[in-house]
This record gives structure tokens, C-alpha cells and sequence, in this order.
């Protein structure tokens, strides 16, 4: 820092230097997030001082939290769902596990398990470190969905709960919500869905799926306005079926305006609730749903359009997730060469494979473009 501080325009053109070095979305593919929607920005912008921390300082921003949990859990199967916005999908998740932990232990259980499948995101290796419980991996059917038997034979004493993906990170694929939701009502376990991808794409597919509070056995959701609700970072949603469960988190806060606060985080954006406020009521089920129709047409045309250079995908995309089946040794190069002319994709863990996420960001003349260059990449001698 320097001693007097600096005037507003050099420090103005070393904001303006920074952006440069940031890429923009265009030609990312890799990414679950996206520009967030003009009004959510504004929202963001209006509130941008304002701490659910502290929620009595604030009760017009509470009071929009309070309707975005009322929409989304509408949304997802129960208008009356109790949760809050969360810094993103590791904090829910690391919050929904910590809510059954914490009941069970109250029980006098020690040493708990709890069985996600092995597509499930890294934070549940956060959680295992952070809760001190064993987290059970399950595999994977061939279409890389979770495999009930496999979920089945891995339930002992010790577990409390089971995991299901409704979006997987690497494939988009959707867990078997409705056979899990079965298993675990014969065992009184505790199902957690993690939507965080998936919860603002699934409503909106013409597939019908069942993965959400209509299944009785659901009893907590993970959806991330941060990545296809349109609204800006950090802004996770965590839903149970039942106020008990939030409960289970809530922690005294003698000398704030609350008497307890359930959150993980303690300082927590008003900022990003108001813009989720702002973009959910601005579009409305009809506008998200004209987003996911877009993103998913794109989808369309860049598997055909693979297909036609003979690439096939490792599933038929269920979602605006699309993994592109190489060899083993090809797909380093593939991505390297992508690289270079300035694409931005990932590469899966098990089968490797490609990656790309068609945000709404990406339109239709990306996609022709991106499939140009791949041919070129994939055919150079
Ligand atoms: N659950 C699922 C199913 C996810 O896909 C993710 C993140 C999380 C939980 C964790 O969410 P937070 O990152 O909000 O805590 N999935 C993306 C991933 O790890 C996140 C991401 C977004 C990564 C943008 C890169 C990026 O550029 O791939």
C-alpha cells in the first residue's frame, strides 16, 4: 500500500489493466457460471452495503430472501421449504451434510458414513475433512448415473444419509433421484440432492425428471442461482423439506439483531440475494425456461455437428453438458490445441473426455466456430 493512497484515475487504469488480463466468456467452455443478467447486476449494484449477517439492519434485503426461498423451493416441489442463500454449491452441501450430522450425533451416533456417487463434486472431499465423517463413493452405471445396487450394498449402521447429483459436474447427468428417494424411506435415511447445476435446468427440459421435493424421500436440495439462475457471485441456495433441519445449524448470536444465525458464513451478501431477487422476478419461470431452450439447442447443433466429424458423445447430453469421447492419448492434445487458439474446455476424470458446458453465453455462431477449428485440430496429420 502505498503512503498516500493514489488518485482515482490511476487507480481507474490499473482496474482497467487487470480487466484486460481476465478473459471474457466468449470463448470459455469450461464454465459453470456466466455474465449475470443486466438486472441482477443493477440489484447487486443497489445493494451492494447490505449484510444478511446481520439481518435486522436489513429487513428489506431479508424479506427478499425470504421470496427467493419461496420461489425456488415452488420451483423445486415446496413453496414452504426453509433454507437461505449461500455463498455457492460447497457451502450447501457442506451445510446440508453438517444438518444430519449434527442430528445424528444428538442421537448418539458416532463414526458416520454418508454414500455419494463417484461423479460427485470435490467439495464432498472438503466435507469428509471438515465433518469428520467417511464418504462413501459409489459407482457409476453406463450411463455414469449413480448405481442403486452399488449405493445398496455400501449402507451399513453407521450411514445417515445418501447423496444424489441432479446435474452432474462433468456429464450433466441425473442421478436416479425416485430409486434412491425409495431406498432410503425403507431406511429412514436422509437424501440430499445436489443441484446446484441442474435445479435452474431440469424444470425447464422438455424430459420430464423426477428429482425434487415432490419425491417424498428428498429431504434437502442444493440449487446455484450463481450458475444457471442468471444472478451474480456468490449466491448458492440451500433448501430442506422441513424448518428442523435449518434448525440443526443455527448457532446464538447473542448481541446482533437475530438471536441465531444458520449460515456458515457470518458477514453474508445482501447484495446477491437482492440480485437473485431481481433476475427471478424479471424473468419469470417463462424467461429461465427460454434460456434453457436456448442453451439446449446450442447443445443439439454441437453434438451433431460432432457427430458429423465423427466424434461421438460419452452420453447423449442430458443438459447443456457435453463430454466428447477421444482416445485416451488425443485428448490432452485436443485441449492443448484448443487452447492455443484461445478455447477454454476441461477435460473429465473417468472416462476422459472433453468437456464442454453451453452457458448462455455461448451462441450459435461460437458453436460453428468452435466445431471448425476442432475438425482442424482433430484431422491435423
Ligand atoms: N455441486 C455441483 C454439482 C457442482 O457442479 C459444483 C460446482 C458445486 C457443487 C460447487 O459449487 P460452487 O463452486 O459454487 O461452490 N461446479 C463447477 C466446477 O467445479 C464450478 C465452476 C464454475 C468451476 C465455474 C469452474 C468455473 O469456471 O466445475
Amino acid at each position: 500500500m502505498e503512503e498516500g493512497g493514489m488518485s482515482k484515475e490511476a487507480v481507474e487504469s490499473l482496474l482497467q489493466e487487470k480487466k484486460l488480463e481476465d478473459l471474457s466468456y466468449e470463448r470459455i467452455l469450461s464454465s459453470m457460471c456466466t455474465y449475470p443478467h443486466e438486472i441482477a447486476v443493477y440489484a447487486h449494484a443497489m445493494f451492494l452495503e447490505s449484510n444478511l449477517g446481520d439481518s435486522g439492519l436489513f429487513p428489506g434485503t431479508k424479506e427478499m430472501e425470504n421470496k427467493v426461498i419461496r420461489m425456488i423451493g415452488a420451483l423445486l416441489g415446496k413453496e414452504d421449504a426453509a433454507g437461505y442463500i449461500s455463498t455457492g454449491g460447497t457451502e450447501s452441501n457442506i451445510q446440508a451434510i453438517r444438518a444430519i450430522r449434527n442430528r445424528k450425533r444428538k442421537e448418539g451416533l458416532r463414526d458416520m458414513n454418508i454414500i455419494v456417487p463417484e461423479s460427485a463434486h470435490f467439495s464432498f472431499d472438503k466435507i469428509a475433512d471438515l465433518l469428520s465423517i467417511e464418504v462413501r463413493k459409489a459407482s457409476l452405471d453406463e450411463e455414469l448415473r449413480m448405481d442403486v445396487n452399488s449405493v445398496e450394498r455400501l449402507i451399513d449402521d453407521q450411514t445417515i444419509g445418501v447423496v444424489g447429483i441432479a446435474g452432474t459436474t462433468e456429464f450433466g447427468q441425473i442421478d436416479p433421484i425416485k430409486e434412491l428417494s425409495e431406498i432410503i424411506m425403507e431406511r429412514d435415511l436422509f437424501l440430499f440432492v445436489d443441484a446446484a447445476f441442474g435445479g435452474f435446468v431440469i424444470p425447464f427440459l422438455e424430459e420430464r425428471y423426477e428429482f425434487d421435493f415432490s419425491l417424498e424421500g428428498v429431504r434437502a436440495i442444493s440449487v446455484d442461482p450463481h450458475k444457471m439462475g442468471m444472478s451474480t457471485i456468490p449466491a448458492g441456495c440451500l433448501l430442506f423439506s422441513e424448518e428442523s433441519y435449518l434448525e440443526e445449524l443455527a448457532v446464538p448470536t447473542p448481541y446482533l439483531t437475530t438471536k441465531e444465525q444458520c449460515s456458515l458464513t457470518g458477514t453474508r451478501s445482501g447484495a446477491s440475494a437482492a440480485a437473485t431477487y431481481a433476475v427471478l422476478k424479471y424473468l419469470g419461470r417463462e424467461g429461465l425456461k427460454r434460456i434453457v431452450g436456448e442453451c439446449m439447442r446450442l447443445t443439439r447443433i454441437l453434438v451433431s455437428g460432432a457427430k458429423q466429424i465423427g466424434i461421438s458423445p460419452v452420453i447423449e447430453p442430458v443438459m447443456n453438458v457435453v463430454a466428447l469421447r477421444f482416445p485416451e492419448t488425443e485428448v490432452g492434445r485436443v485441449t492443448r490445441a484448443l487452447g492455443e487458439r484461445r478455447w477454454r474446455v476441461s477435460v473429465t476424470r473417468k472416462p476422459k473426455a472433453l468437456r464442454l458446458v453451453i452457458m448462455p453465453h455461448v451462441d450459435e455462431e461460437t458453436i460453428h466456430l468452435f466445431l471448425e477449428e476442432l475438425e482442424d485440430i482433430v484431422y491435423v496429420v
